[in-house]
């Protein structure tokens, strides 16, 4: 099987796409891409769309971390990423779904206005990637592909001081999906996959890690991801972080 992934370092779907390439078992090369330049390679390649994750396998070209699961599901059944019984599956699904639509929106967003605040930081996130050009020469010109990012990806202020009010919602219903297990399985499963690397995203946020790393969704974000690069240092005003801190306490 000859597997090429295009990936943006620190991209939380494209480290779902290489786990569960690694779970499955199915050696690839990989590609790193600038963002934003990211969206011309990807034309160039004759992708459909515009983001990665993006695999060549076999010289079929699938796109999106959802169709990669399946995709590989279908070429290489076991380990499986998705239970047979089908209520099971539809619940794994869903949280998937959910995965996709909404938490990788928010740390999208609460990720970009972060290291517009501290530019530096990007380079924090193609830690052990081949990007082509040195890393420093890479941060020193990234202003405008930031403010691109930040625009493409919506991540005004006013949009993330409202997703991160939104977090401690989203990570009580992690929490229970483990707790139900329909997340956190002995093998990580398409909804884990999804997941998990959203969280380790977001606890690469110095602001948000302490909301989620001592509990159960912050542990699943370890196991199923040991490594995640990048760092953001405290950056947003005190009154946003102030939801997340209260959800804290009141966890104890
Ligand atoms: N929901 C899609 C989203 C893919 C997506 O938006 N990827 C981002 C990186 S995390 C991207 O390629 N953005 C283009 C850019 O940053 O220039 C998936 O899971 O594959």
């Amino acid at each position: 099987m000859e597997a090429t992934l295009y990936v943006i370092p620190g991209s939380h779907p494209a480290m779902a796409a290489r786990l569960m390439l690694e779970l499955k078992g199915v050696e690839y090369k990989r590609v790193d891409l600038m963002p934003v330049i990211s969206k011309a390679a990807l034309k160039a390649l004759r992708f459909d769309g515009i983001t990665v994750p993006a695999l060549k396998i076999d010289g079929r070209k699938i796109q999106g971390s959802l169709q990669i699961a399946r995709e590989l599901d279908r070429l290489r059944p076991e380990p499986p990423l998705f239970p047979g019984d089908p209520e099971r599956r539809a619940a794994v699904e869903a949280a998937e779904r959910w995965g996709d639509e909404v938490l990788q929106e928010m740390a999208r967003r609460i990720l970009w206005n972060g290291v517009k605040r501290n530019r530096t930081s990007i380079g924090t996130y193609a830690e052990g990637a081949r990007m082509g050009v040195p890393i420093g020469l890479a941060v020193k010109t990234a202003a405008p592909l930031i403010a691109a990012s930040v625009r493409f990806n919506h991540a005004s202020d006013e949009n993330v001081r409202a997703d991160l009010a939104a977090l401690p919602g989203a990570l009580a219903r992690i929490d229970d999906w483990i707790a139900d297990g329909v997340l956190g399985g002995e093998t990580p499963n398409a909804a884990d996959f999804q997941i998990a690397p959203s969280l380790r995203l977001l606890m690469s946020v110095d602001d948000v890690r302490p909301a989620i790393a001592s509990r159960p969704a912050g542990e699943l974000a370890t196991r199923v991801v040991p490594e995640f690069p990048g760092s953001v240092p405290a950056v947003f005003p005190a009154a946003w972080v102030e939801p997340l801190r209260n959800a804290e306490t009141a966890r104890g």
